[in-house]
C-alpha cells in the first residue's frame, strides 16, 4: 500500500502509554498515588512514555515555577520519583518535554484545530487563573492544547492520570477526533483508509486512590501549589515530617466509624481511611473493620508508621540519584532522543496531511 509520507507508521494504533507530571516541585502523596503508582504497574504491559514536561511548568507566573536554576531541579527530582518509585528507564521512555520540539510544532497545529470555546469550558484554567484572568498567560489557557500534542504525538491510546484531569482528556479526544473529521480525505489520501490518523486516548483513572485530597480540608485535592506544606505529604519529607504532618491533620471528634456509609459525610476521615487503604492494598471496610469505633490517634499513629514504610524507601533512593545530576541528566537525554524517533515520524506525517510543503 502506498502511503508517501508516513514512514513506518502502521494504520492499526499500536498500545501505547503516554503520561507526565510537571516540575513544580513538592511532588506529594497525590502524585504518586494518583499516577506514579499506575505507570509503574503500566510497564508490566504496555510500551510506557512518562515524561516531565517542563513546558506546563512555565505557564504559570515564574513566582509559581521558582525560576530556571529551581526548574531544572525540579525536572532532575520528577525524574528521579519516577525511577524511585519503580520506572524502568532502559526498558521504557522517560524524558524531558522541551527536549523534543515536536511537542511544541503539533501543539500549534492543533491550537488551530481546537475551538476557543471548547477552552472555555477548562475548569482547572478557571481554578489556576483565580479572579485575575486577565493576568493569566495565554500559556496556562492554552495548557490543555499542548497537553493533547504531548499525547498525540505518540499517537498514545492510554493515559493514566488523577481525576482532576479527565476533562483536559475529553478535550484531547475531541481534538483527535476533529483533526480526523478536517482532514479525513486527506489522511485517506495518505494510505489511512479508515481516515483515523490519531487515536482518541483513553483516560485511566484507575490508580490505587485517583483523588487524595489535601490534609487540612478533606474537600480540596492535595496540591503542589497549596500554600501549607501541611497539606500534603511530600515525597522528599522524613519519617518526622511525616509523622507530625499526619498527627495534625485535621479530623472531626468523632471515633472512625465501623462502615463505609459512615465515611460519607466525612471528607477528612474518609481521605485518611482511603490513603491508609491505597498505600495498604486494603479496604476501606477492612480497615473500618479494625479501626471503627476507635480513637483517630491510634489509626492516625498506624497510618504513620504505613506511609513511613511505604515512602522512605523512595525518598532515599531519590536523594540518591538527585546528587548525581550526570546520570539523571543522561536518563532524560536517552530517553529524548528515542521519543523523538516516534515522534518525528507522527509528525512528519502530520505536516503532509496538513499541507505543509516540506523537502526530505
Ligand atoms: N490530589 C491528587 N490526587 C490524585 N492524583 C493527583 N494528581 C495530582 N494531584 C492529585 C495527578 O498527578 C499527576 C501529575 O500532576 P501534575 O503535576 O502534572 O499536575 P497537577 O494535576 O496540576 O498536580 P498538582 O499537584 O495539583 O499541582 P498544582 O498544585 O500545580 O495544581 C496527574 O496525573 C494528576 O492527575
Amino acid at each position: 500500500m502506498g502511503r508517501p509520507g508516513t514512514g513506518k507508521l502502521t494504520m492499526a494504533f499500536v498500545e501505547r502509554v503516554f503520561s507526565g507530571v510537571q516540575p513544580t516541585g513538592n511532588l506529594h502523596l497525590g502524585n504518586y498515588l494518583g499516577a506514579i503508582v499506575n505507570f509503574v504497574k503500566l510497564q508490566e504491559t504496555h510500551n510506557c512514555l512518562y515524561c516531565v514536561v517542563d513546558m506546563h511548568a512555565i505557564t504559570q507566573p515564574v513566582e509559581v515555577w521558582g525560576g530556571p536554576a529551581e526548574l531544572a531541579r525540579n525536572t532532575r527530582e520528577v525524574t528521579a520519583a519516577f525511577i524511585a518509585a519503580g520506572i524502568d528507564p532502559k526498558k521504557h521512555i522517560v524524558f524531558n518535554q522541551s527536549q523534543v520540539l515536536e511537542h511544541a510544532e503539533l501543539a500549534w497545529i492543533f491550537n488551530c484545530v481546537a475551538r476557543i470555546g471548547w477552552l472555555n469550558r477548562m475548569t482547572q484554567f478557571k481554578d489556576k487563573a483565580g479572579k485575575d484572568r486577565e493576568a493569566a498567560s495565554v500559556g496556562l489557557y492554552d495548557y490543555p492544547v499542548l497537553m493533547a500534542a504531548d499525547i498525540l504525538v505518540y499517537r498514545a491510546t492510554h493515559v493514566p492520570v488523577g481525576e482532576d484531569q479527565k476533562q483536559h482528556l475529553e478535550l484531547s479526544r475531541d481534538i483527535a477526533q476533529k483533526f480526523n473529521n478536517d482532514f479525513a480525505e486527506s489522511i485517506r489520501g495518505h494510505g489511512f483508509d479508515d481516515g483515523l490518523f490519531f487515536p482518541q486516548p483513553e483516560p485511566l483513572i484507575t490508580g490505587p486512590a485517583t483523588r487524595v485530597m489535601s490534609l487540612r480540608d478533606g474537600t480540596k485535592k492535595m496540591s503542589k501549589s497549596d500554600a501549607s506544606d501541611n497539606s500534603r505529604i511530600n515525597l522528599t519529607d522524613d519519617a518526622d515530617t511525616i509523622a507530625q504532618k499526619i498527627r495534625k491533620a485535621k479530623t472531626d471528634p468523632e471515633p472512625l466509624p465501623s462502615e463505609e456509609k459512615g465515611l460519607e459525610t466525612r471528607p477528612e476521615a474518609d481521605n485518611l481511611v482511603g490513603i491508609y487503604a491505597a498505600l495498604s492494598g486494603r479496604t476501606k471496610a477492612d480497615l473500618l473493620g479494625e479501626f471503627g469505633g476507635g480513637q483517630f490517634s491510634a489509626f492516625k499513629n498506624s497510618l504513620v508508621e504505613l506511609c513511613v514504610t511505604k515512602l522512605s524507601p523512595i525518598a532515599s533512593e531519590m536523594k540518591r540519584l538527585v546528587a548525581d545530576p550526570g546520570y539523571v541528566d543522561q536518563v532524560l537525554f536517552d530517553g529524548a532522543a528515542r521519543a523523538r524517533v516516534i515522534a518525528a515520524e507522527t509528525m512528519q506525517a502530520t505536516r503532509d496531511i496538513v499541507g505543509f510543503v516540506s523537502k526530505r
